[in-house]
């Protein structure tokens, strides 16, 4: 009896540490509105969305959006009434450099984010910073964007600029936002801009560019910034956990292959003691690339230089993570583009129907999901400090403010978290996904991820705090879980000290 209690209760007051970082996340493109104004450039998502309209759901657009051009002192309120230790947004490119090179500054878009992060900063809020989340200039896009061998020193001229510019203030710096997403879906394939939908080579070469990139803007932060800013500079990549279907030799192999395709070829460059790309995708590539008659593998390979510059160019990982999938070698296989990089690893993934749907059809409930992909991450690269940057659950526009499924996946991935924690994961913070709703790329307005409502037929976009969001309070505020806590009411407040 005594016992039981004991565990029951240690079990309820498991604590995140008092140093842990709440906060919540958004992008600049899917919040901001704004997308012409006080001389931002073009941006390919304002293409996609102005020449390709039949290609969203909706066939809505990001032109306002929130409108937090207008409302950020609005955002940063609902910053304070959760509490937040921080918030990360993301800097558009073609706000500050309109045409993306540093020979055309827009200060009226350096003066935006000085004020967004001033206000920030008086509430005692941590700006933690994206560079790039997905809006490439379409200057540069116009000159082949993420393949263009130029592009690691376009992206290190911007990132210059925003250290000299805000890193007297921001402390805390993320070189890019999912490089799957940019490089597979926006090179490889089609689902997100520029579409460029070269299956057999944009995956790779995007990577590549996009690899060196990072590393480029990671060393001039370490050595021109850091020693007088001391802050950290890390790169978000999304993992999701692929796990075994079933514990055969061969299934095992297939997830660790689907693990390589969907983020190792980003993480392993960085993060890994041998450097350069999982050793297995390289072998596969060049050998179907040989078979399918290419000179030359698709896969352009690091020289021994570009190895040692990338390796260790990190002081943190940041993972996105949301979902689960199990890998089978044999089963739930379905066509890929071949060539392409899915077709190249070959594997089948399937989820079982208990895991419960969300409105995004790539997102269930899985259990243990963020502890096991942590867990991977923490023996695979030798424990670096984490964060993870994004994590959360969408539903549909219509779906009441009482949203009692959104927090069972908080309070369920929260846990996770706290388990991979005390598996000995250096998990040092944690965004939720999103601070309000947005905009959902391809999908509009379709498809709701906010801790606040937003009412994007309102002028002033008027932004309603969800049930979850008391939820996400309460935990931020005692660091603790608790599986009963109910507000007394729907209505917000703000604690005193925020
Ligand atoms: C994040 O991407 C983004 O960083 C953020 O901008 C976005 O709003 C948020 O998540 C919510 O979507 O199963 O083949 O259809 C999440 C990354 C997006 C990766 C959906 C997988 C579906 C691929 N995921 N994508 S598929």
């Amino acid at each position: 009896m005594l016992i039981g209690g004991c565990l029951a209760q240690q079990k309820q007051e498991r604590h995140f540490p008092s140093d842990f970082i709440f906060g919540a996340a958004t992008s600049a493109y899917q919040v901001e509105g704004g997308w012409n104004a006080d001389g931002k450039g073009e941006s390919i998502w304002d293409r996609l969305a102005h020449t390709k309209i039949q290609d969203v759901l909706d066939q809505s657009t990001g032109d306002i959006a929130a409108d937090t051009y207008n409302n950020y002192k609005r955002d940063v309120e609902m910053m304070r009434e959760l509490g937040l230790d921080a918030y990360r947004f993301s800097l558009a490119w073609s706000r500050i450099l309109p045409d993306g090179t540093i020979n055309n500054i827009n200060e009226a878009g350096v003066t935006f984010y000085n004020n967004l992060i001033d206000e920030m900063l008086k509430y005692n809020i941590k700006p933690l910073v994206t560079l790039y989340h997905w809006d490439l200039p379409q200057k540069l896009q116009d000159l082949g964007g993420f393949m263009n061998p130029l592009f690691p020193e376009w992206y290190e001229d911007y990132a210059r600029l925003a250290f000299e510019r805000f890193g007297d203030r921001v402390k805390l710096w993320i070189t890019f936002n999912e490089p799957r997403e940019i490089c597979y879906e926006g090179y490889g394939g089609y689902t997100k801009a520029p579409q460029v939908n070269r299956t057999d080579i944009g995956t790779y070469h995007c990577g590549k560019n996009l690899i060196l990139a990072h590393a480029k803007a990671y060393r001039t932060y370490v050595t021109h910034f850091k020693p007088t800013q001391n802050g950290e500079c890390g790169i978000t990549i999304s993992v999701n956990w692929f796990g075994p279907l079933t514990d055969s030799k061969e299934d095992e192999y297939a997830a660790e292959l689907r693990r390589q395709a969907e983020w190792g070829i980003y993480a392993e460059p960085i993060f890994s003691e041998e450097g350069g790309w999982p050793k297995e995708i390289s072998e596969i590539v060049a050998k179907k690339s040989i078979e399918q008659g290419y000179k030359t593998s698709r896969l352009p390979e690091f020289t021994n230089e570009e190895k040692k510059f990338v390796q260790g160019t990190y002081d943190f990982f940041g993972v996105n993570h949301y979902s689960s999938y199990l890998v089978s070698a044999n089963e739930h296989k379905v066509d890929h583009p071949v060539p392409s990089i899915l077709a190249d690893v070959d594997v089948g993934v399937y989820r079982p129907p208990a895991w419960m749907p969300s409105a995004s059809t790539w997102l269930v409930m899985a259990p243990n999901s963020v502890y096991n992909a942590l867990t991977h991450l923490m023996r695979k690269y030798n424990n670096p400090p984490f964060y993870i940057t994004e994590n959360g659950w969408s539903e549909h526009p219509e779906a009441p403010l009482i949203d009692n499924v959104r927090i069972i996946y908080y309070r369920a991935a929260l846990n996770s978290a706290l388990d991979a924690i005390e598996a000995g994961v250096n998990l040092k913070g944690y965004m939720a996904w999103s601070l309000l709703d947005n905009y959902e790329w391809t999908e509009g307005y379709t498809i709701r991820f906010g801790l606040y409502q937003v009412d994007f037929e309102s002028e002033q976009r008027t932004r309603t705090a969800r049930k979850s969001a008391f939820i996400y309070k309460q935990i931020v505020k005692t660091r603790v879980i608790d599986p009963d806590y109910e507000p007394d009411n729907m209505t917000m407040w703000i604690d005193e000290g925020h």
